[in-house]
Protein backbone atom coordinates (compact mmCIF):
# COMPACT_ATOMS: atom_id res chain seq x y z
CA UNK A 1 0.00 0.00 0.00
CA UNK A 2 2.75 2.74 0.85
CA UNK A 3 5.06 1.88 -1.72
CA UNK A 4 5.24 5.25 -4.41
CA UNK A 5 3.72 4.85 -7.25
CA UNK A 6 3.65 6.00 -11.08
CA UNK A 7 0.55 8.10 -12.44
CA UNK A 8 -0.32 6.15 -15.62
CA UNK A 9 -2.86 8.90 -17.00
CA UNK A 10 -5.35 6.23 -18.11
CA UNK A 11 -8.63 7.24 -19.86
CA UNK A 12 -11.93 8.77 -18.53
CA UNK A 13 -15.06 9.17 -20.40
CA UNK A 14 -15.44 11.71 -23.13
CA UNK A 15 -18.55 13.00 -21.47
CA UNK A 16 -16.95 12.91 -17.91
CA UNK A 17 -17.31 16.87 -16.33
CA UNK A 18 -14.26 17.97 -14.38
CA UNK A 19 -14.13 20.95 -12.24
CA UNK A 20 -13.47 22.66 -8.75
CA UNK A 21 -14.79 23.07 -5.49
CA UNK A 22 -15.32 25.64 -2.61
CA UNK A 23 -17.90 26.73 0.51
CA UNK A 24 -18.90 30.22 1.02
CA UNK A 25 -17.47 30.44 4.86
CA UNK A 26 -14.26 29.29 3.51
CA UNK A 27 -13.94 31.94 0.16
CA UNK A 28 -16.00 35.03 0.94
CA UNK A 29 -14.72 36.72 3.12
CA UNK A 30 -17.54 40.07 3.74
CA UNK A 31 -18.21 38.62 6.64
CA UNK A 32 -20.56 41.65 7.46
CA UNK A 33 -21.04 43.66 4.12
CA UNK A 34 -24.04 44.46 2.91
CA UNK A 35 -26.40 43.68 5.97
CA UNK A 36 -25.13 39.80 5.85
CA UNK A 37 -26.10 38.27 9.43
CA UNK A 38 -23.95 36.27 11.42
CA UNK A 39 -23.33 32.40 11.55
CA UNK A 40 -21.83 30.13 14.07
CA UNK A 41 -18.43 30.26 12.33
CA UNK A 42 -18.36 33.91 12.46
CA UNK A 43 -18.90 33.36 16.27
CA UNK A 44 -17.11 30.35 16.91
CA UNK A 45 -13.68 31.91 15.43
CA UNK A 46 -14.51 35.03 16.93
CA UNK A 47 -15.44 33.64 20.50
CA UNK A 48 -12.13 31.65 21.41
CA UNK A 49 -9.93 32.00 18.26
CA UNK A 50 -7.44 29.46 19.49
CA UNK A 51 -10.04 27.21 17.85
CA UNK A 52 -9.37 28.24 14.54
CA UNK A 53 -5.73 28.53 14.70
CA UNK A 54 -6.17 32.42 15.44
CA UNK A 55 -8.00 32.91 12.43
CA UNK A 56 -11.58 33.49 10.79
CA UNK A 57 -13.50 33.88 7.89
CA UNK A 58 -13.50 37.69 7.87
CA UNK A 59 -12.09 38.46 5.00
CA UNK A 60 -11.06 34.90 3.70
CA UNK A 61 -10.01 35.41 0.18
CA UNK A 62 -12.53 38.25 -0.79
CA UNK A 63 -14.12 36.55 -2.91
CA UNK A 64 -17.24 38.54 -1.97
CA UNK A 65 -15.19 41.15 -3.99
CA UNK A 66 -13.59 39.51 -6.49
CA UNK A 67 -15.70 36.99 -7.59
CA UNK A 68 -15.38 38.49 -11.39
CA UNK A 69 -11.64 37.46 -11.16
CA UNK A 70 -12.38 34.08 -9.41
CA UNK A 71 -14.73 33.16 -12.38
CA UNK A 72 -12.22 34.22 -14.78
CA UNK A 73 -9.41 32.45 -13.47
CA UNK A 74 -11.75 29.19 -13.47
CA UNK A 75 -12.41 29.46 -17.05
CA UNK A 76 -8.44 29.90 -17.42
CA UNK A 77 -8.53 26.64 -16.08
CA UNK A 78 -10.81 25.23 -18.53
CA UNK A 79 -13.18 23.63 -15.76
CA UNK A 80 -16.55 22.28 -16.86
CA UNK A 81 -17.86 23.17 -13.37
CA UNK A 82 -17.79 24.61 -10.73
CA UNK A 83 -19.22 23.69 -6.65
CA UNK A 84 -19.89 26.47 -4.29
CA UNK A 85 -22.44 26.96 -1.21
CA UNK A 86 -24.78 29.67 -0.35
CA UNK A 87 -24.32 31.70 2.56
CA UNK A 88 -27.50 30.74 3.94
CA UNK A 89 -27.22 34.08 7.02
CA UNK A 90 -26.04 35.90 3.61
CA UNK A 91 -29.95 35.50 1.68
CA UNK A 92 -31.63 35.26 5.50
CA UNK A 93 -29.73 37.06 7.72
CA UNK A 94 -31.55 36.09 10.54
CA UNK A 95 -32.19 32.02 8.80
CA UNK A 96 -36.00 31.73 9.93
CA UNK A 97 -38.92 31.28 7.71
CA UNK A 98 -40.34 34.44 8.91
CA UNK A 99 -37.00 36.47 8.19
CA UNK A 100 -36.70 38.82 5.88
CA UNK A 101 -35.06 38.21 2.71
CA UNK A 102 -31.40 40.06 2.01
CA UNK A 103 -32.02 41.09 -1.34
CA UNK A 104 -28.25 42.05 -1.58
CA UNK A 105 -27.10 38.26 -0.42
CA UNK A 106 -29.69 37.18 -3.60
CA UNK A 107 -27.82 39.90 -5.58
CA UNK A 108 -24.37 38.14 -5.39
CA UNK A 109 -25.08 34.83 -5.85
CA UNK A 110 -27.00 35.91 -9.22
CA UNK A 111 -24.14 37.72 -10.44
CA UNK A 112 -21.87 34.77 -9.51
CA UNK A 113 -24.31 31.77 -11.19
CA UNK A 114 -24.37 34.33 -14.29
CA UNK A 115 -20.89 35.04 -14.80
CA UNK A 116 -20.05 31.10 -14.53
CA UNK A 117 -22.87 30.51 -17.47
CA UNK A 118 -21.36 33.19 -19.51
CA UNK A 119 -18.26 31.07 -19.37
CA UNK A 120 -20.20 28.30 -19.72
CA UNK A 121 -19.40 26.92 -16.27
CA UNK A 122 -21.77 24.62 -14.68
CA UNK A 123 -22.62 25.81 -11.36
CA UNK A 124 -23.44 22.95 -8.91
CA UNK A 125 -24.95 24.64 -5.58
CA UNK A 126 -24.42 23.75 -2.07
CA UNK A 127 -27.81 24.73 0.26
CA UNK A 128 -25.42 23.95 3.29
CA UNK A 129 -22.26 24.30 3.95
CA UNK A 130 -21.68 24.41 8.02
CA UNK A 131 -22.49 28.18 8.53
CA UNK A 132 -26.12 27.65 9.94
CA UNK A 133 -27.08 31.63 10.70
CA UNK A 134 -26.19 31.84 14.57
CA UNK A 135 -30.21 32.59 15.00
CA UNK A 136 -31.28 29.57 14.88
CA UNK A 137 -29.10 28.31 17.58
CA UNK A 138 -30.20 30.89 19.74
CA UNK A 139 -33.61 30.55 19.25
CA UNK A 140 -34.31 26.83 19.05
CA UNK A 141 -30.83 24.97 19.24
CA UNK A 142 -30.78 24.84 14.75
CA UNK A 143 -30.26 20.76 14.09
CA UNK A 144 -30.93 19.98 17.67
CA UNK A 145 -34.67 20.46 17.11
CA UNK A 146 -35.97 18.59 13.64
CA UNK A 147 -39.15 20.06 13.30
CA UNK A 148 -37.91 23.58 13.99
CA UNK A 149 -35.14 23.55 12.05
CA UNK A 150 -37.08 21.62 8.63
CA UNK A 151 -39.52 24.10 8.20
CA UNK A 152 -37.04 26.59 8.12
CA UNK A 153 -34.32 24.81 6.06
CA UNK A 154 -37.63 24.67 3.89
CA UNK A 155 -38.18 27.83 3.35
CA UNK A 156 -34.33 28.75 2.49
CA UNK A 157 -34.31 25.85 -0.06
CA UNK A 158 -37.69 27.02 -1.34
CA UNK A 159 -36.40 30.55 -1.84
CA UNK A 160 -32.81 29.01 -3.98
CA UNK A 161 -34.79 26.83 -6.13
CA UNK A 162 -37.00 29.78 -6.47
CA UNK A 163 -34.49 32.80 -7.09
CA UNK A 164 -31.43 30.76 -8.84
CA UNK A 165 -33.26 27.82 -10.17
CA UNK A 166 -34.24 29.26 -13.53
CA UNK A 167 -30.37 29.00 -14.03
CA UNK A 168 -29.14 26.39 -11.55
CA UNK A 169 -30.24 22.54 -12.06
CA UNK A 170 -27.68 20.99 -10.17
CA UNK A 171 -28.31 21.20 -6.17
CA UNK A 172 -26.84 19.46 -3.23
CA UNK A 173 -28.78 19.94 0.09
CA UNK A 174 -26.31 19.47 3.00
CA UNK A 175 -22.48 18.88 2.74
CA UNK A 176 -20.98 15.82 5.02
CA UNK A 177 -23.66 15.53 7.71
CA UNK A 178 -21.35 13.43 9.71
CA UNK A 179 -18.95 16.44 10.09
CA UNK A 180 -21.79 18.60 11.08
CA UNK A 181 -23.18 16.09 13.37
CA UNK A 182 -19.52 14.22 15.10
CA UNK A 183 -17.29 17.18 14.78
CA UNK A 184 -20.06 20.10 14.97
CA UNK A 185 -21.68 17.92 18.63
CA UNK A 186 -19.48 15.27 19.24
CA UNK A 187 -15.92 16.16 19.25
CA UNK A 188 -16.97 20.21 19.35
CA UNK A 189 -13.84 20.84 17.15
CA UNK A 190 -16.30 22.29 14.29
CA UNK A 191 -18.93 24.88 14.94
CA UNK A 192 -21.36 25.58 17.33
CA UNK A 193 -18.30 23.20 18.80
CA UNK A 194 -20.66 21.10 21.42
CA UNK A 195 -18.76 18.64 23.22
CA UNK A 196 -19.08 16.78 27.00
CA UNK A 197 -16.43 19.65 28.24
CA UNK A 198 -19.01 22.40 27.19
CA UNK A 199 -21.98 20.51 28.86
CA UNK A 200 -23.34 18.91 26.21
CA UNK A 201 -24.97 15.16 25.75
CA UNK A 202 -22.40 13.63 23.75
CA UNK A 203 -23.92 10.34 23.81
CA UNK A 204 -27.22 11.52 21.86
CA UNK A 205 -26.78 14.85 20.34
CA UNK A 206 -24.93 13.83 16.74
CA UNK A 207 -27.76 11.25 16.48
CA UNK A 208 -30.62 14.01 16.74
CA UNK A 209 -28.48 16.03 14.75
CA UNK A 210 -27.86 13.35 12.04
CA UNK A 211 -31.84 12.78 12.43
CA UNK A 212 -32.75 16.29 11.49
CA UNK A 213 -30.00 16.87 8.50
CA UNK A 214 -31.67 13.32 7.13
CA UNK A 215 -35.28 14.69 7.49
CA UNK A 216 -34.46 18.36 6.15
CA UNK A 217 -32.75 16.70 3.11
CA UNK A 218 -35.76 14.54 1.84
CA UNK A 219 -38.27 17.52 2.59
CA UNK A 220 -36.21 19.88 0.52
CA UNK A 221 -36.13 16.62 -2.01
CA UNK A 222 -39.48 16.18 -2.18
CA UNK A 223 -40.26 20.18 -2.83
CA UNK A 224 -37.59 20.59 -5.28
CA UNK A 225 -39.12 17.10 -7.07
CA UNK A 226 -43.01 18.46 -6.69
CA UNK A 227 -42.72 22.31 -6.81
CA UNK A 228 -39.37 22.84 -8.74
CA UNK A 229 -38.38 19.98 -10.92
CA UNK A 230 -41.48 20.20 -13.15
CA UNK A 231 -40.14 22.73 -14.87
CA UNK A 232 -36.41 23.74 -13.73
CA UNK A 233 -35.81 20.44 -15.08
CA UNK A 234 -32.80 20.11 -12.77
CA UNK A 235 -31.01 17.46 -10.01
CA UNK A 236 -30.89 17.40 -6.29
CA UNK A 237 -28.59 15.10 -4.16
CA UNK A 238 -26.63 15.29 -1.05
CA UNK A 239 -22.65 15.47 -0.52
CA UNK A 240 -21.43 12.16 1.97
CA UNK A 241 -17.82 12.27 3.34
CA UNK A 242 -15.98 9.28 4.16
CA UNK A 243 -12.85 7.38 4.29
CA UNK A 244 -12.56 3.68 3.15
CA UNK A 245 -11.37 1.49 6.11
CA UNK A 246 -9.15 -1.28 5.31
CA UNK A 247 -8.92 -4.16 7.77
CA UNK A 248 -6.31 -3.50 10.72
CA UNK A 249 -5.60 -7.33 10.42
CA UNK A 250 -6.74 -8.49 6.81
CA UNK A 251 -6.59 -12.02 7.97
CA UNK A 252 -8.95 -11.68 11.12
CA UNK A 253 -12.63 -11.63 10.62
CA UNK A 254 -13.27 -9.37 13.76
CA UNK A 255 -11.27 -6.90 12.42
CA UNK A 256 -12.69 -6.86 8.97
CA UNK A 257 -16.24 -7.09 10.06
CA UNK A 258 -15.12 -3.64 12.15
CA UNK A 259 -13.81 -1.81 8.95
CA UNK A 260 -17.21 -2.76 7.44
CA UNK A 261 -18.96 -1.36 10.62
CA UNK A 262 -16.83 1.85 10.84
CA UNK A 263 -17.77 2.49 7.11
CA UNK A 264 -21.84 2.01 8.05
CA UNK A 265 -21.42 4.44 11.22
CA UNK A 266 -19.41 6.75 8.83
CA UNK A 267 -21.74 6.86 5.73
CA UNK A 268 -24.34 4.20 6.04
CA UNK A 269 -25.82 6.16 8.85
CA UNK A 270 -26.73 8.86 5.92
CA UNK A 271 -26.79 6.64 2.76
CA UNK A 272 -29.26 3.97 3.99
CA UNK A 273 -32.28 6.27 4.93
CA UNK A 274 -31.33 8.59 2.43
CA UNK A 275 -30.52 6.87 -0.84
CA UNK A 276 -32.44 2.95 0.23
CA UNK A 277 -35.40 4.86 1.93
CA UNK A 278 -34.90 2.53 4.91
CA UNK A 279 -33.81 2.63 8.69
CA UNK A 280 -30.32 3.28 9.87
CA UNK A 281 -28.19 0.06 9.44
CA UNK A 282 -28.89 -2.53 11.69
CA UNK A 283 -25.44 -2.52 13.21
CA UNK A 284 -26.14 1.10 14.09
CA UNK A 285 -29.68 -0.02 15.99
CA UNK A 286 -28.14 -2.67 17.72
CA UNK A 287 -24.79 -0.58 19.18
CA UNK A 288 -27.04 2.76 19.90
CA UNK A 289 -29.98 1.77 21.32
CA UNK A 290 -31.95 4.50 22.53
CA UNK A 291 -29.29 6.71 21.15
CA UNK A 292 -30.35 6.59 18.18
CA UNK A 293 -33.67 8.78 17.04
CA UNK A 294 -36.53 6.69 15.71
CA UNK A 295 -38.07 7.58 12.12
CA UNK A 296 -41.85 8.51 12.54
CA UNK A 297 -44.25 6.78 10.30
CA UNK A 298 -44.48 10.18 8.20
CA UNK A 299 -40.99 10.78 8.30
CA UNK A 300 -40.26 6.96 6.72
CA UNK A 301 -42.71 7.72 3.97
CA UNK A 302 -40.78 11.15 3.12
CA UNK A 303 -37.70 9.20 2.76
CA UNK A 304 -39.13 5.84 0.54
CA UNK A 305 -41.22 8.51 -1.60
CA UNK A 306 -37.82 10.62 -2.01
CA UNK A 307 -35.14 8.20 -2.49
CA UNK A 308 -34.85 7.41 -5.96
CA UNK A 309 -35.25 11.21 -6.38
CA UNK A 310 -31.75 11.68 -5.36
CA UNK A 311 -29.61 12.39 -8.86
CA UNK A 312 -26.21 10.26 -7.55
CA UNK A 313 -24.19 9.75 -5.02
CA UNK A 314 -22.28 13.25 -4.32
CA UNK A 315 -18.89 11.71 -2.47
CA UNK A 316 -16.18 13.97 -0.73
CA UNK A 317 -13.18 11.68 -0.27
CA UNK A 318 -10.29 12.02 0.60
CA UNK A 319 -8.21 9.39 2.50
CA UNK A 320 -8.24 5.79 3.92
CA UNK A 321 -7.38 4.29 7.53
CA UNK A 322 -7.27 1.12 9.08
CA UNK A 323 -9.76 0.04 10.98
CA UNK A 324 -9.14 -1.76 14.66
CA UNK A 325 -12.80 -3.37 16.01
CA UNK A 326 -11.77 -3.11 20.08
CA UNK A 327 -13.26 -5.22 22.80
CA UNK A 328 -16.85 -4.36 23.74
CA UNK A 329 -18.23 -2.89 25.54
CA UNK A 330 -17.83 0.29 24.12
CA UNK A 331 -16.99 4.02 25.47
CA UNK A 332 -20.84 5.76 26.73
CA UNK A 333 -20.32 8.02 23.95
CA UNK A 334 -18.68 5.57 21.79
CA UNK A 335 -19.64 7.05 18.03
CA UNK A 336 -17.54 4.58 15.84
CA UNK A 337 -19.01 0.99 16.20
CA UNK A 338 -16.07 0.79 18.51
CA UNK A 339 -13.46 0.95 15.89
CA UNK A 340 -9.85 2.77 16.68
CA UNK A 341 -9.01 4.36 13.28
CA UNK A 342 -4.94 3.75 12.07
CA UNK A 343 -2.45 4.86 9.81
CA UNK A 344 -0.64 1.78 10.10
CA UNK A 345 -1.92 -2.14 10.52
CA UNK A 346 -0.84 -4.94 11.72
CA UNK A 347 2.37 -5.57 10.26
CA UNK A 348 3.25 -2.28 10.50
CA UNK A 349 2.55 -0.92 7.16
CA UNK A 350 1.36 2.57 6.71
CA UNK A 351 -1.68 3.71 4.47
CA UNK A 352 0.24 5.56 1.98
CA UNK A 353 2.61 8.23 1.76
CA UNK A 354 1.29 11.60 3.93
CA UNK A 355 0.42 14.61 3.05
CA UNK A 356 0.40 17.97 4.67
CA UNK A 357 -2.11 16.70 6.81
CA UNK A 358 -1.84 14.31 9.29
CA UNK A 359 -4.70 12.04 8.66
CA UNK A 360 -4.65 12.94 4.72
CA UNK A 361 -2.67 10.09 3.54
CA UNK A 362 -2.04 8.90 -0.21
CA UNK A 363 -4.16 5.84 -0.69
CA UNK A 364 -5.81 5.30 -4.40
CA UNK A 365 -6.14 2.02 -3.62
CA UNK A 366 -8.49 2.54 -0.39
CA UNK A 367 -10.36 4.99 -3.36
CA UNK A 368 -10.74 2.95 -5.60
CA UNK A 369 -12.88 0.05 -3.57
CA UNK A 370 -15.16 2.92 -1.48
CA UNK A 371 -16.16 3.66 -5.31
CA UNK A 372 -17.04 0.04 -5.46
CA UNK A 373 -18.54 -0.37 -2.05
CA UNK A 374 -20.89 2.98 -2.33
CA UNK A 375 -22.23 1.44 -5.74
CA UNK A 376 -22.51 -1.89 -4.63
CA UNK A 377 -24.43 -0.81 -1.99
CA UNK A 378 -26.59 2.07 -3.15
CA UNK A 379 -26.27 1.29 -7.77
CA UNK A 380 -26.41 5.25 -7.99
CA UNK A 381 -23.84 6.78 -10.52
CA UNK A 382 -21.51 8.74 -8.61
CA UNK A 383 -19.61 12.49 -8.19
CA UNK A 384 -16.90 12.95 -7.04
CA UNK A 385 -18.01 16.36 -5.37
CA UNK A 386 -14.11 16.99 -3.54
CA UNK A 387 -10.88 15.52 -3.70
CA UNK A 388 -7.55 16.87 -2.84
CA UNK A 389 -4.79 17.44 -0.38
CA UNK A 390 -2.44 19.98 0.45
CA UNK A 391 1.46 19.11 -0.04
CA UNK A 392 3.90 18.35 2.87
CA UNK A 393 5.24 21.61 4.39
CA UNK A 394 3.33 23.64 2.07
CA UNK A 395 2.07 26.32 4.82
CA UNK A 396 5.45 27.77 4.83
CA UNK A 397 6.96 27.62 1.44
CA UNK A 398 7.51 30.71 -0.34
CA UNK A 399 5.42 31.45 -3.37
CA UNK A 400 8.07 30.31 -5.63
CA UNK A 401 7.97 26.87 -4.13
CA UNK A 402 4.14 26.45 -3.33
CA UNK A 403 3.66 26.61 -7.05
CA UNK A 404 5.46 23.63 -7.85
CA UNK A 405 3.33 21.25 -6.21
CA UNK A 406 4.33 18.01 -7.18
CA UNK A 407 2.77 15.90 -4.65
CA UNK A 408 -0.64 17.42 -5.27
CA UNK A 409 0.05 16.48 -9.02
CA UNK A 410 1.09 12.79 -8.05
CA UNK A 411 -2.06 13.08 -5.61
CA UNK A 412 -4.45 13.67 -8.75
CA UNK A 413 -2.68 11.59 -10.92
CA UNK A 414 -2.94 8.41 -8.75
CA UNK A 415 -6.93 9.29 -8.01
CA UNK A 416 -7.89 9.97 -10.96
CA UNK A 417 -6.31 6.75 -12.19
CA UNK A 418 -8.28 4.84 -9.42
CA UNK A 419 -11.42 5.95 -10.90
CA UNK A 420 -10.55 5.33 -14.74
CA UNK A 421 -10.17 1.89 -12.92
CA UNK A 422 -13.06 2.02 -10.98
CA UNK A 423 -15.04 2.65 -14.42
CA UNK A 424 -13.25 0.75 -16.84
CA UNK A 425 -12.19 -2.34 -14.75
CA UNK A 426 -15.09 -2.36 -12.20
CA UNK A 427 -17.96 -0.80 -14.06
CA UNK A 428 -18.61 1.94 -11.39
CA UNK A 429 -20.53 4.61 -13.44
CA UNK A 430 -18.75 7.70 -12.03
CA UNK A 431 -19.64 10.90 -13.80
CA UNK A 432 -17.56 13.94 -12.38
CA UNK A 433 -14.76 15.16 -10.32
CA UNK A 434 -14.14 18.81 -8.71
CA UNK A 435 -10.82 19.11 -7.12
CA UNK A 436 -10.68 20.62 -3.38
CA UNK A 437 -9.83 23.32 -3.98
CA UNK A 438 -10.24 26.09 -6.60
CA UNK A 439 -8.02 28.23 -4.32
CA UNK A 440 -6.20 28.10 -1.01
CA UNK A 441 -8.66 29.51 1.99
CA UNK A 442 -9.91 29.09 5.53
CA UNK A 443 -9.69 25.38 6.42
CA UNK A 444 -11.32 25.34 9.54
CA UNK A 445 -10.15 24.70 12.51
CA UNK A 446 -6.96 24.82 10.89
CA UNK A 447 -7.40 28.70 10.03
CA UNK A 448 -5.09 29.84 6.74
CA UNK A 449 -2.10 27.44 7.94
CA UNK A 450 -3.53 24.54 5.43
CA UNK A 451 -3.37 24.47 2.14
CA UNK A 452 -5.72 23.04 -0.31
CA UNK A 453 -6.09 25.34 -3.32
CA UNK A 454 -4.81 24.42 -6.81
CA UNK A 455 -4.32 28.61 -7.08
CA UNK A 456 -2.36 30.27 -4.66
CA UNK A 457 -3.97 32.67 -2.25
CA UNK A 458 -1.27 35.28 -0.52
CA UNK A 459 -3.26 36.37 2.75
CA UNK A 460 -1.67 40.11 2.46
CA UNK A 461 -2.19 40.85 -1.35
CA UNK A 462 -4.86 38.59 -2.18
CA UNK A 463 -2.94 37.67 -5.27
CA UNK A 464 -4.37 34.64 -6.74
CA UNK A 465 -1.50 32.37 -8.56
CA UNK A 466 -2.10 29.13 -10.13
CA UNK A 467 0.21 26.47 -9.27
CA UNK A 468 1.15 23.40 -11.30
CA UNK A 469 -1.55 21.14 -10.21
CA UNK A 470 -4.48 23.51 -11.79
CA UNK A 471 -2.38 23.22 -15.15
CA UNK A 472 -2.00 19.22 -14.93
CA UNK A 473 -5.40 19.12 -14.35
CA UNK A 474 -6.84 21.34 -17.28
CA UNK A 475 -4.09 19.19 -19.39
CA UNK A 476 -4.73 15.88 -18.03
CA UNK A 477 -8.19 15.87 -18.13
CA UNK A 478 -8.41 16.87 -21.73
CA UNK A 479 -5.79 14.25 -22.80
CA UNK A 480 -7.48 11.07 -20.78
CA UNK A 481 -10.72 12.11 -22.12
CA UNK A 482 -9.39 12.13 -25.73
CA UNK A 483 -7.83 8.44 -25.06
CA UNK A 484 -11.67 7.32 -24.95
CA UNK A 485 -12.38 8.84 -27.91
C1 LIG B 1 -14.05 18.68 3.61
O1 LIG B 1 -14.20 18.12 4.83
C2 LIG B 1 -14.86 19.92 3.64
O2 LIG B 1 -16.08 19.77 2.94
C3 LIG B 1 -14.14 21.13 3.18
O3 LIG B 1 -14.84 22.26 3.56
C4 LIG B 1 -12.73 21.08 3.72
O4 LIG B 1 -12.05 22.28 3.46
C5 LIG B 1 -12.03 19.93 3.09
O5 LIG B 1 -12.71 18.75 3.34
C6 LIG B 1 -10.59 19.74 3.54
O6 LIG B 1 -10.53 19.40 4.88
O7 LIG B 1 -10.91 11.94 10.36
O8 LIG B 1 -10.45 12.52 12.63
O9 LIG B 1 -8.63 11.98 11.17
C7 LIG B 1 -13.42 17.04 5.14
C8 LIG B 1 -13.65 16.75 6.56
C9 LIG B 1 -11.67 17.07 7.75
C10 LIG B 1 -13.02 15.11 7.99
C11 LIG B 1 -10.57 16.40 8.45
C12 LIG B 1 -11.92 14.42 8.66
C13 LIG B 1 -9.83 14.65 9.71
C14 LIG B 1 -9.79 14.26 11.05
N1 LIG B 1 -12.53 16.12 7.11
N2 LIG B 1 -11.03 15.36 9.30
S1 LIG B 1 -9.98 12.55 11.29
Amino acid sequence: LSEPREVEDLPLPHDFLWGTATAAYQIEGGASQDNKGKSIWDTFSHLEPSRTNGANGDVACDHYNRVAEDVDLMASYGVDTYRFSISWSRVIPFGGRDDTVNEDGVLFYNKLVDLLLSRKIIPIVTLYHWDAPQELYDRYGAFLNTSEFRADFERFARLCFSRFGDRVTKWVTFNEPYIISIFGHHSGVLAPGHNAASGHDTRTEPWRVGHTIIVSHAAAVHIYATEFQPTQNGSITIVLNGHFYEPWDANSIEHQAGAQRRLEFYIGWFADPIFLGTDYPAEMRARLGSRLPEFSPDEMALLRNTASTNAYYGMNHYSTKFARALPDPPVEDDCTGNVEELATNNKGKMVGPVSGMAWLRVAPDGFRKLLNWVWNRYHLPIVITENGCPCPGESNMSLEQAINDDFRVGYFGLYLDAISRAIYEDGVPVHGYCAWSLMDNFEWSAGYSARYGITHVDYDTLLRTPKKSALYLKRTFNERRKKHE
